[in-house]
């Protein structure tokens, strides 16, 4: 049926609002309505150009995935060559830049503008009266790959320029990345795919813009923020109604054009302002969602600019100033395999020592065996490190080029490096059965109770608990307390005033909480978190350790798994013991006040199931207004569920709810129920 007016202008409103809601998240970063609300939009659209063919047209929002690539993506020649950046390893050369243009421009201050570098690919963007029309990769610098299709399924970029005035050719220059969170969530997808995992982010990305398939593109988190404009467009902009004269002033049109622009950008007076600006931007570094790798400045006046030009494909007005690398190549001397408290076994990669970000680095985690043996590291094999932030390093992969001969493949012991007992394996854990001998699993489970967020035992490090368990003076936790300075006294580096200190210390954690003590106990998988969960939930130890499975799953943030943990630590007749010496040592906590299930908020008791989309309110705002009459949320359905609310497009939860009986309701009948409630 060909649309009439009044649909003509419904699907016209609908792709104005969904364009206005992207620039709302992708550039302004303050989205104005729910992911939900931004979907009901889009399904909207679908079905009315589903019902009227004739009114699509390749810039809406419903048209980012098209027709296929082709198999060799064409050639496209750039109308600018596009450049490279000189690069600035250190202060001094961040100077030498600057008083080398301050020389040429004969002037004594020049102002930059300077931002984050980002650690994704070159694009080029070409938009013709406001409409994106072709999207190269960098290439050599003089032609790149048309990767229009895929490009188009980026939502940070707009397939239309927002408002009006912007020149009728406009070519936009800048980065596709992967957030560090995209990039992780993709690998675990590829993991569980069994397909390819990629070494980081900036792989990811150019991996997925290189996809014959636009669907495929489609699927992976890109993102884009622009950095300039083709050089054509310097002149246009500078002159009739722009009169730009300022690279930041073109970063701000850009924006209002709708285009992405980062965060981390800054205008700066001088050379010695972008040096701060790039110490705030380092120090900031692990927290960005996104991986940067630098920090680029650029002459902030396009004259100036004009006047510095260029040498060999690098302007003299823009340079990077590179972080120091994350990554580095060395080489493996040794891989260890190491017994962690719940008798886990690591394999460490012990390296040539080398600098990765400032840190000199010896060890590197090899996670598990699969992953040993999925990145094939072996002894005397050049491999790439990474350090990032607090995490411990990672070998990253293997340079097979310098893989010397004679290399054998790792394999994982049989029996445990420390104690020999019997190794088992589940999953891609192999783990150490000797738990009571195993010397090991009892250093590593003492480290974990005196740590920080259990017991607080200061001065009780790796190296004393280590003498203490060597010398005989503690088999299990409980007998630190029964510890008197004669014990101490004698030991390494130990004089009396460290082992009065000691003593007190110990003393002095006897007064704890109850998720203290439990996370203390070392129970597998229980975290800080889920501690705090059980004490909450139960409030005092023998409410917990009488808890069946199926109470135990009733509380936020446990499942079957853990549930079983906690069933078959308490289950030990020598978990129980050591939890009476330790009680009757001295510790000490208050019962635990238990979340609120007074029975007299109308709906407790009761547990409720979210899925699908509503209408008339978020799935948040039901969850709140669900919880605030006493009702629990969760996230999974069981037998034990009251009801799955089921909104539109409700997926699999409705079909588990049907599976297993559970009742359900439609979101008038969660209507009624919160309003029958409510005062
Ligand atoms: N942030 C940023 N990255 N980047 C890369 N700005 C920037 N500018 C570049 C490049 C290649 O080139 C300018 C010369 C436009």
């Amino acid at each position: 049926m060909k649309a009439d007016s009044k649909v003509l202008e419904r699907i016209n409103r609908l792709r104005e609002e969904i364009n206005y809601h992207n620039y709302r998240y992708y550039v302004l970063d303050d989205p104005e309505v729910p992911d939900a609300e931004y979907d009901r939009l889009l399904i909207e659209l679908r079905q009315l150009e589903a019902e009227h063919p004739e009114t699509i047209v390749p810039s809406s929002p419903t048209q980012r995935v098209g027709g296929m690539a082709n198999a060799a993506f064409s050639q496209v020649r750039h109308r600018q060559p596009m450049l490279s950046l000189g690069n600035a390893f250190s202060d001094e050369e961040v100077i030498s830049f600057d008083k080398r243009i301050r020389e040429r421009l004969q002037t004594d201050s020049v102002e930059y503008v300077a931002e984050a570098k980002l650690d994704g690919l070159a694009i080029s963007l070409q938009y013709e009266k406001g409409e994106l029309v072709v999207a190269a990769t960098r290439g050599d610098g003089e032609t790149g790959e048309d990767v229009t299709h895929n490009v188009r399924t980026i939502d940070a970029i707009p397939l239309l320029l927002r408002g009006s005035g912007f020149p009728n050719r406009l070519e936009v220059r800048g980065e596709i990345f992967m957030s560090k969170q995209g990039f992780a969530r993709l690998n675990k997808r590829q993991a569980e795919n069994g397909e390819k995992l990629f070494a980081n982010p900036r792989n990811a990305a150019a991996g997925s813009l290189r996809q014959l398939d636009p669907k495929i593109t489609a699927q992976r988190p890109l993102s884009f923020y622009c950095y300039s404009v083709g050089v054509a467009e310097y002149g246009e902009l500078s002159q009739g109604p722009y009169r730009i004269s300022s690279h930041y002033q073109i970063m701000q049109l850009l924006r209002d054009w709708g285009l992405p622009v980062q965060r981390e950008i800054a205008l700066l007076p001088d050379i010695r302002s972008c040096l701060d600006f790039y110490r705030q931007i380092l120090s900031k570094r692990d927290e960005l969602p996104h991986e940067i790798d630098g920090v680029v400045y650029k002459v902030n006046n396009l004259l100036q600019q004009q006047q510095l030009g260029y040498i060999s494909r690098e302007p003299r007005w823009a340079i990077a100033h590179k972080f120091p690398a994350q990554e580095a190549l060395t080489r493996v001397m040794a891989i260890d395999v190491q017994v962690g408290r719940t008798g886990a076994l690591t394999p460490v990669a012990r390296l040539e020592p080398v600098q990765v970000g400032g840190v000199t680095v010896t060890n590197a985690t090899l996670h598990n065996e699969s992953e040993v043996l999925r990145k094939d590291v072996r002894v005397g094999d050049s491999v790439i490190v990474r350090r990032a932030g607090d995490v411990i390093p990672e070998v990253v992969s293997v340079v097979l080029s310098k893989r010397p001969k004679d290399t054998t493949a790792f394999v994982m012991p049989s029996k445990c490096p420390v104690c020999q007992s019997t190794v088992t394996k589940e999953e891609t854990i192999s783990r150490c059965s000797g738990s009571l001998i195993c010397h090991a699993q009892r250093k590593e489970g003492f480290k974990h109770f005196a740590s920080r967020q259990a017991m607080d035992i200061e001065g009780l490090g790796e190296k004393l608990i280590e003498q203490l368990i060597e010398r005989g003076k503690v088999r299990t936790v409980a007998d630190l307390y029964r510890l008197d300075r004669d014990d101490l006294i004698g030991l390494e580096r130990m004089a009396e005033k460290s082992a009065d200190n000691i003593l007190a210390a110990l003393e002095k954690s006897k007064q704890t909480t109850l998720p203290r003590f439990l996370y203390a106990l070392g129970i597998r998988e229980v975290g800080v978190a889920t501690a705090l969960a059980l004490a909450k939930h139960f409030g005092s130890l023998p409410a917990i350790m009488s808890a069946d499975f199926d109470a135990l799953i009733e509380v936020p943030d446990v499942g079957p798994i853990v549930a079983n943990h906690v069933l078959d630590f308490f289950a030990e007749k020598r978990h129980q013991v050591i939890i009476q010496q330790l009680i009757d040592a001295g510790l000490t906590w208050p019962d635990m006040v238990l979340d609120s299930d007074d029975g007299e908020s109308p709906l407790s008791g009761n547990t409720y199931v979210l899925t699908g989309t509503l209408k008339s309110m978020t799935r948040e705002q039901a969850k709140q207004q669900l919880q605030a009459l006493g009702a629990k949320v969760s996230g999974s359905v069981s037998a034990k569920t009251t009801a799955v609310i089921a909104g539109d497009k409700a997926g699999s939860k409705l079909s588990k709810a049907e599976q297993l009986g559970v009742k359900v309701l439609n979101e008038a009948e969660l209507v009624a129920l919160l309003t029958s409630h409510s005062a």
